[in-house]
């Protein structure tokens, strides 16, 4: 047999076009891509009427991650199968460094976990919480060698032990830029919050309303603007995570349009939800951080999606039960921060072009060839002879409505209940194996493989 896998009739869709053609893969790789590819293969998939895509990056979860009293509900497993059955091919973990710790031994330590359990590709950015005397400095550019080229900075939760303060952000940022690296940032002001929530405490005033009311549009904004500041002084690349509001946004667009390389991320979460739901009886299931902002910071972040400003879109997907976000019924601050989410990235945002705010090809770049692009998977992010076949038949016409009980995570709840998506993912295939087939989790724990990154010169 010449090939493993010709996958026919499809139309095949790129960050830039669609076209008809049959792809062919072997050995985990994509092969022929052409108009007819008549050679015999071990199996034949028809695609006609369906478009094929690749696989999505979810390049900002927590898996398996200690945080608000708790554990992340999703281990790696749970949480990469349910990133396949979303077309989701490589998910990016963000592993925190326990201070006074090495962050080569977390790399090494998260990397024994994945390997046994991850059901597609993975790889981390690692979050940076001490420089242990100089230490990481050192480490980053072990890390850089090794594949992991992205590393993260919380300007917040200062009272959890992991908040950056800013001299050491600025050395991050340095250091970084010096060995081809990115540091990506969690913008919010944690002062301000940590005021305010004394403030409400105070007053008895406890509801969901009041995360939102904790760290408003400006607080985030505050942090987003310190952010842009130092990237764009220190001419060092940086990449804005869980971009939510106007005012931080449009500081960061007309840095960019100043030359600054400044990356933005944002959420399917920001762009379908506001603020409003944090009035909801079960407002606190969609409490995380940043929270969701107004209609006019909706707005504004659904423009920068469509007019290029934002480069990606990922889920922040950290999940926790309904039992663990009901801790916070009479006070906000005891709920667990974090959504569910990486099963419903890709349909999101393909729901988005089917119904006509985006393209196709948009959807495409901002869930796949960017994030390989910017955080360097370079066989990741496209359709191209020579490329993974990392690769997702999508049905344009099949609806799918959300239901936790198709969900093929661990967490029992998610704020996507009841979501209607026009078209939905149907196969799904990491380096031309089959892992999802109509609704179903054909993978195995294991498969995944780690992608080792290349350093960028940004
Ligand atoms: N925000 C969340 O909502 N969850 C995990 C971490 C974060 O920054
Ligand atoms: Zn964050
Ligand atoms: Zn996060």
């Amino acid at each position: 047999m010449k090939y493993d896998l010709i996958i026919k009739n499809g139309t095949i869709v790129t960050a830039t076009n669609s076209y008809k053609a049959d792809l062919a893969v072997k050995d985990e790789k994509i092969v022929a891509i052409s108009e007819k590819i008549e050679e015999d293969a071990k199996k034949i998939v028809d695609a006609e009427g369906k478009l094929v895509l690749p696989g999505a990056i979810d390049s900002h979860t927590h898996l398996a991650m200690p945080f608000g009293g708790t554990v992340s509900s999703d281990t790696y497993e749970s949480g990469t199968r349910g990133g396949a059955c979303g077309g989701v091919t490589t998910v990016f973990d963000y592993p925190v460094q326990r201070k006074g710790t090495s962050i080569m031994e977390l790399i090494n330590e998260k990397k024994s976990i994945l390997e046994k359990e991850a059901c597609i590709d993975y790889a981390s950015h690692v979050c940076i919480t001490d420089l242990n005397n100089g230490e990481i400095i050192d480490e980053m550019e072990t890390a850089v060698k090794e594949g992991i080229t992205s590393f993260k900075v919380f300007m917040v939760y200062k009272k959890e032990g992991m908040m950056t303060d800013d001299a050491t952000f600025v050395k991050l940022l340095k250091r970084a830029k010096e060995i081809g690296g990115l540091i990506n940032v969690h913008a919010e002001n944690p002062d301000l919050i940590d005021l305010k929530v004394e403030e409400f405490l105070k007053e008895g005033k406890t509801s969901a309303w009041y995360h939102y009311l904790s760290r408003p549009e400006f607080v985030e904004a505050e942090a987003d603007k310190r952010a842009v500041h130092w990237a764009k002084n220190l001419q060092a690349p940086l990449m804005i995570v869980h971009m939510a509001d106007k005012e931080g946004l449009n500081a960061a667009i007309d840095a960019k349009l100043d030359g600054a390389t400044i990356f933005l991320e944002t959420c399917p979460q920001y762009l379908e939800f506001t603020s409003d739901v944090y009035k909801r009886e079960d407002g606190r299931n969609f409490v995380c951080s940043p929270p969701m902002k107004g209609k006019e910071s909706q707005d504004a972040i659904w423009q920068a999606v469509q007019n290029g400003m934002i480069d990606t879109i990922a889920t922040d997907h950290c999940p926790f039960q309904s039992y663990e976000k009901d801790w916070g019924k009479d006070d906000f601050t005891k709920i667990p921060n974090g959504l569910a989410g990486i099963e419903n990235l890709y349909p999101y945002m393909l729901d988005a072009a089917n119904s006509g705010k985006i393209t196709f090809e948009r959807a495409v770049e901002l869930c796949s060839t960017n994030p390989a692009r910017i955080y360097g998977c370079t066989q990741k992010g496209e359709l191209a002879v020579g490329k993974d076949a990392d690769i997702v038949i999508y049905d344009k016409d099949k609806e799918f409505t959300v239901t936790i009980d198709k969900m093929h995570t661990k967490c029992d709840h998610t704020v996507w209940e009841g979501k209607t998506f026009k078209g939905y993912p149907v196969q799904t295939y990491l380096r031309g194996n089959l892992i999802y087939d109509n609704e179903e989790f054909v993978g195995k724990p294991g498969m995944g493989k780690f992608v080792k990154r290349e350093p960028q010169k940004y």
